[in-house]
């Protein structure tokens, strides 16, 4: 937590403190938050203190945002309103109005969330290249509600990664390539690629992404930060562009757990236009999440370790950089006053016998209904692209599409070897069967039989169970590769495995506990503090400071964020502990 007493005088910029006096004790101490680090609370106090504005938070992101893109490619299109909006939001803050916690905070949300203003919802497809929409999604109304600023669009794998069977995470013809900021050239991993790099270095307050199976805990955990991603139903898809009705979901990807939980609370709830969310429980009244954060909520809890799943995807071994982060992270549940329970999915015994084409299945079908209904609710279809299969086709034939080199399998599956829809009798069985895959032979199955508070997995191996159960599931800084880790790069060049790599853990709950799913990753997150114990190699310079009462935020000549600089682990675990993560791991 940034300190907001001890404020300094800098240049012609005097800042003053709550008691109106300017004093500078100390040079090290800052008073304007680091923007790399800080969370909602931090920028709301600065905010309501007068010590900077939303248009100088605007300015302020657009000018980190524009020192990195070129090179990592986060974002894909800046609201060319965003400054407007700040400065209308400023002048309520002025007049004593707060819509709530998320006022005047620039808020990144992913390219496949629709907005009705000058922004465009492409899913990185040209195709969709100045389509329209009738309103805001239900998720951007919302955020606009709470008092959000819709900074952007953040830059995703194309499609959410449901086109090609050789692309690569984080790549869109409408916004480049993603990279991670961990490794030289990272496979940032996907498909809310941008969402996870611009949470990270702090290019906005907080990113919203979508996950169909991995979307957003995948990329939360190659780019240090919490994702979490909600039940099939607490938030709504309506104007997100689509795979799947049965396993996509929109959530927070966050800083820190408390900061999700201020977005999961302004961005979930009942909506007309997804009935999806009418299976919402109470009514649909949302858990005060924020009083579920609490440092002692492991106490007493059972977590479930299905260590089949471990062994199944090769990561049982204490040697795997993975694994062995998941072993410390069991001494540090345990000390916290959990009990780890054994809990294998009776369903994957034999892995012989699954099925693993079954969820492809299901999605395909799916995707073929629930993308011709999004774009039939275009008001604007410059393309004319009506079906999926008039997608495929502007694809294959727009150059910028890179077609064949990256190409359409996913899609030629569906409409070619499959022929069918979510509307076909196989469709159901298939429904069926994987749900119970998540149910009793699943997730929802062990979570009951060992009475359990969640499940844990390394996040690596977490997102297909959640998915089979519509499950929520959370994912928290763990650790990270060690120094000595081998360098591993994809056949295009990107890098997926090398020293300093991030790794979560996830925590995954049954259907709507999200508010104890919440007490746990924030129990963990305070005793570790794993996210602060590693920078990336990529951060952009420009700070608050640079930008305040200007027209055009200052060029930053060196880095004077001293919060990045000097990190100290604090937390409830001995230090010789905590070693092993930031050393080895
Ligand atoms: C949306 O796309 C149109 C058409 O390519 C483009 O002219 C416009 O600048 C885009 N909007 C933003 C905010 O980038
Ligand atoms: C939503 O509506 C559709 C069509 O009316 C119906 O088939 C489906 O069962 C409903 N889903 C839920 C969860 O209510
Ligand atoms: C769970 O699976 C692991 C690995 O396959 C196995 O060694 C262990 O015996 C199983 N536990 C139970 C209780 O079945
Ligand atoms: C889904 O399949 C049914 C039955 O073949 C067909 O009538 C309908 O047009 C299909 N829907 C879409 C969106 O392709
Ligand atoms: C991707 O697959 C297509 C065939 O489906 C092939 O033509 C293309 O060369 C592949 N791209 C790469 C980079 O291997
Ligand atoms: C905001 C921004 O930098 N957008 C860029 C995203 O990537 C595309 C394609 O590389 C560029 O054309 C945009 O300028």
């Amino acid at each position: 937590m940034v300190s907001f007493r001890k404020l300094c005088v800098r240049g012609a910029l005097t800042l003053w403190s709550l008691s109106g006096a300017a004093v500078c004790q100390d040079e090290e101490e800052r008073a304007l938050p680091s923007l790399r680090d800080a969370s909602i609370d931090d920028l709301s106090q600065g905010l309501e203190q007068g010590l900077f504005t939303s248009v100088d938070l605007v300015r302020a992101y657009v000018a980190r945002i524009e020192e990195v893109n070129p090179e990592l490619r986060a974002v894909t299109e800046i609201n060319p309103d965003a400054l407007e909006i700040a400065a209308a939001l400023d002048a309520e803050r002025e007049a004593g109005k707060i819509q709530g916690p998320l006022h005047g905070l620039p808020i990144l949300i992913k390219n496949n969330i629709a907005t009705a203003d000058r922004m465009n919802n492409t899913a990185g497809s040209l195709a969709l290249k100045g389509a329209k929409v009738p309103r805001d999604s239900f998720v951007a109304k919302k955020l606009r509600e709470a008092g959000a600023i819709i900074l952007g669009k953040a830059n995703l794998s194309q499609w959410a990664n449901f086109r090609s069977d050789n692309g690569t995470n984080g790549w869109s013809a409408d916004g480049g390539q993603v990279l991670g900021a961990y490794l030289e050239a990272q496979d940032p991993s996907g498909s809310s690629s941008g969402c996870g790099v611009a949470s990270d270095l702090g290019l906005a307050a907080a990113c919203i992404g979508t996950e169909t199976d991995g979307s957003i805990i995948s990329p939360s955990q190659r780019n240090n930060i919490v994702g979490f991603k909600p039940t099939i139903g607490l938030t709504s898809r309506d104007l997100v562009i689509p795979i799947s009705e049965h396993q996509d979901t929109i959530g927070p990807m966050a800083r820190t757990v408390k900061d999700a939980a201020y977005i999961l609370q302004a961005i979930a709830g009942l909506d007309k236009n997804d009935n999806y969310t009418s299976s919402i429980p109470d009514d649909g009244a949302i858990p005060d999440y924020l009083s579920f954060l609490d440092k002692g909520a492991l106490s007493g809890t059972r977590l479930g370790m299905p260590s089949n799943i471990l062994e199944i995807f090769g990561i049982a071994n204490p040697d795997h950089p993975e694994g062995k982060a998941f072993y410390v992270a069991f001494d540090v549940l345990r000390i916290a006053g959990a009990t780890i329970v054994s809990s294998n999915f009776s369903a994957f015994e034999d892995p012989e016998t699954f099925d693993f084409d079954l969820e492809s299945r299901v999605l395909n079908a799916d995707f073929v209904t629930n993308l011709a209904a999004y774009l039939s609710q275009l008001t604007e279809n410059p393309a004319d692209v009506h079906s999926l299969a008039d997608i495929r086709e502007f694809t294959r034939s727009t150059p910028a599409e890179e077609y064949p080199d990256r190409n359409t399998a996913i899609w030629d599956v569906a409409l070619d070897e499959m022929g069918y829809n979510n509307t076909d009798p196989r469709f159901q069985e298939d429904l069926e069967l994987l749900r119970s895959y998540g149910g009793e032979g699943g997730l929802l199955g062990v979570i009951e039989e060992h009475e359990l508070d969640a499940v844990i997995l390394p996040t690596s191996v977490a997102s297909l169970f959640a998915a089979l159960a519509a499950a929520p599931a959370v994912s928290v800084p763990m650790g990270f590769y060690p120094e000595d880790a081998e360098v591993v790069k994809n056949e295009r060049g990107m890098t997926t495995q090398g020293p300093g790599l991030p790794i979560g853990l996830s925590f995954l709950g049954s259907r709507f506990s999200e508010a104890k799913l919440f007490g746990l990753a924030y129990a963990y997150e305070q005793r570790t503090n794993i996210r602060s114990t590693r920078d990336p190699l990529i951060l952009p310079k420009t700070e608050l400071e640079h930008c305040i009462g200007r027209d055009a935020c200052e060029k930053p000549r060196r880095s004077r964020n001293c919060a990045t600089s000097k990190r100290i682990v604090k937390n409830d675990v001995s230090a010789s502990q905590l070693g092993i993560f930031a050393k080895e791991l």
